[in-house]
């Protein structure tokens, strides 16, 4: 059975386990990182050097990185289907998931951190900074949903498994955050799957 390392309130985990819900991929999840230890053993250094999660071994085959994983699992089981095979729709959903690792995922940590995981932490400066950036790419997104169903395109796929555990973070802060209509309409889809068991979790 495919296993995969990871915490689950981990929003870099639960891409792939979205991923594996939709897919309805048998998995068996083992918790690793921050509290549970685990990624600075040898035994895991060896499958992923980074000491971070996830990781996946699938009947051997081991790989790291969350997107990497996400449109491997959609590749090796949907091809067509979550892992679009005409190669501009494809390009289209991948430049969405590398926006998401590059450019969406940091300033909602620095909104997370003192919000959820660390009170206490940042500066108001870098709060305020950090939530303009934030509204500014959700906008973006909200403009793609306004032309699109899914951010990977007409159907659910690789790059909405992605975006989902981020806009789930984001909808869930404790905090005021400007109307998005097609995006929001997008989140309650997404919360309306059954693959989004892995994200009812608080944010912690
Ligand atoms: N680019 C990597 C980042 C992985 C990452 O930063 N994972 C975090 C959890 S979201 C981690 O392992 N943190 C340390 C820990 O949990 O011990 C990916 O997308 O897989």
């Amino acid at each position: 059975m495919l296993r995969i390392w990871g915490r689950s309130n981990s929003l870099n985990v639960q891409k792939p386990l979205v991923a594996l819900e939709e897919l309805g991929i048998p998995y068996e999840r083992i918790d690793a990182g921050l509290a549970f230890g685990v990624v600075n053993t040898p035994e895991y250094r060896a499958l992923n050097p980074n000491g971070l999660v996830p990781t996946i071994d699938d009947d051997g085959f081991v790989l790291w990185e969350s997107n990497s994983i996400v449109r491997y699992l959609c590749a090796s089981r949907s091809p067509g289907g979550m892992w679009p095979t005409d190669a501009k729709v494809r390009a289209q959903a991948e430049r969405w998931m590398d926006w998401q690792l590059t450019t969406l995922l940091a300033p909602i940590n620095v909104l997370f951190l003192p919000l959820v995981r660390a009170p206490g932490t940042g500066d108001p400066k870098s709060f305020d900074a950090a939530r303009a950036t934030c509204e500014r790419n959700f906008g973006e997104l909200d403009a793609l949903l306004a032309r699109q169903p899914f951010v990977t395109g007409d159907a659910f796929g690789m790059a909405d498994c992605t975006m989902a555990p981020v806009a789930h973070r984001w909808f869930n802060l404790p905090m005021e955050r400007q109307p998005r209509p097609h995006l929001e309409a997008w989140y309650a889809g997404v919360r309306a799957r059954p693959s989004s068991k892995v994200l009812e979790l608080p944010l912690s």
